[in-house]
């Protein structure tokens, strides 16, 4: 391969993943960042995409009036391109607010489904407003704690009708799915990118609804994230993903980028280059969360160390011996295979 044909990667973070490093069993460790300080950050450190929830634009969302929210779109938008920023895309946050406790299209509250309609469309109008065709849906209380708590079937035909509305609402917005099986609920809906596929091809506009696969989720799903994403990059469907890394199955890590299991982060690494995801302006984001233990104000060495890590994985994958390879699966000498990727891992 020329170096011309070799993708140049752009990468992207959200707010949240400069934390203040509190976790449920302690306060914050450590002093506050100011939120709008965070955006000087991204471009000193290789970044040049923003990852938004609604409310990373519009902070106290549900007590600001229509125009409120557009004055502050445009501040924010004027932000981002003084620092020569892009907004890849916004996701509305139906997981705070007292009328998501149960879920937004799938509660059985009618007036908590009409609450997350109201503010999906609000995060549709902050989109559009910061010039971003996409929203993610990461499902966070669509599912359930105990299984009889919802009509499951109904839940999905929910799960599709608030995704065709969307698609009715605004005619160019991309809808980009984030599975996760678990987390906060006990069993979710849209647990993988199988269920996310489903649902865009049984959507009013399938080349509009596609996936956004993080490491993590699918590794708490038992699932092997490079597969997943070759199951979504086969199906034209991989908008976007979320590398970091997972011990097991636990609560949700955010582990930097190939730190629990290098090889895996090498397969991904290896399915995304080989298939040319990023040619389109797709970007590699990073969803990691900083360690509780680390000092300062702000810690942003996980972002990027992950980012380092990621091109130290594309130089291992763009290096890989393609030529034994292709031999070696011919012969299905597995063994020698299995061996020279290790060793190779291991720069041996
Ligand atoms: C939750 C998660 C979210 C989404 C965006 O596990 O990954 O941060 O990426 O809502
Ligand atoms: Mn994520």
């Amino acid at each position: 391969m020329n170096s011309e044909s070799l993708t140049q990667y752009r990468f992207s973070f959200g707010p949240w993943n400069i934390s203040e490093g509190g976790d449920p069993f302690g306060p914050e460790v450590r002093e506050a960042y100011p939120h709008e300080k965070k955006f000087a950050l991204y471009k000193k450190f290789g970044f040049e995409g923003v990852q938004f929830h609604d409310d990373d634009v519009v902070p106290d969302i549900d007590d600001q009036t229509p125009a409120q929210i557009e004055k502050q779109t445009q501040t924010l938008k004027k932000l981002l391109d003084d620092e020569g920023l892009i907004p890849e895309f916004v996701a509305p946050r139906l997981w705070f607010a007292e009328q998501t406790v149960d879920g937004g299209y799938t509660a059985n509250s009618k007036a908590d489904r009409d609450y997350a309609w109201k503010r999906t469309q609000q995060c549709i109008d902050i989109a559009r407003g910061l010039n971003s065709k996409a929203i993610v849906l990461w499902l966070a209380r669509e599912g359930s704690y105990i299984r009889e708590a919802k009509d499951a079937k109904l839940a999905y035909e929910r799960i599709l009708e608030a995704i065709n509305r969307m698609l009715e609402f605004d005619s160019d917005i991309e809808i980009w799915i984030e599975p996760k099986p678990n987390e906060p609920t006990d069993q979710a809906y849209v647990p993988t990118i199988g269920h996310a596929v489903a649902l865009s091809y049984a959507s009013q506009a399938p080349d509009r609804v596609k996936g956004l696969i993080e490491t993590a989720h699918a590794q708490l799903a038992g699932l092997d994230p490079s597969d997943e994403m070759a199951f979504a990059l086969a199906h034209g469907k991989l908008a976007s993903v979320h590398l970091n890394d997972q011990n097991g199955l636990k609560y949700d890590q955010d582990k930097n980028f190939g730190s629990a299991n290098l090889r895996a982060a090498f397969n991904q690494v290896r399915v995304l280059d080989d298939n040319g995801f990023g040619r389109a302006g797709e970007f590699i984001g990073l969803d990691v969360k900083a360690m509780r233990t680390q000092a300062g104000s702000p810690v942003t060495a996980h972002l990027e160390n992950s980012r380092r890590i990621f091109l130290h994985i594309l130089e291992k994958v763009r290096t890989w011996n393609r030529e034994l390879e292709a031999e070696l699966q011919n012969s299905r000498d597995y063994e020698a295979l299995e061996l020279a990727v290790m060793e190779h891992l291991l720069g041996i």
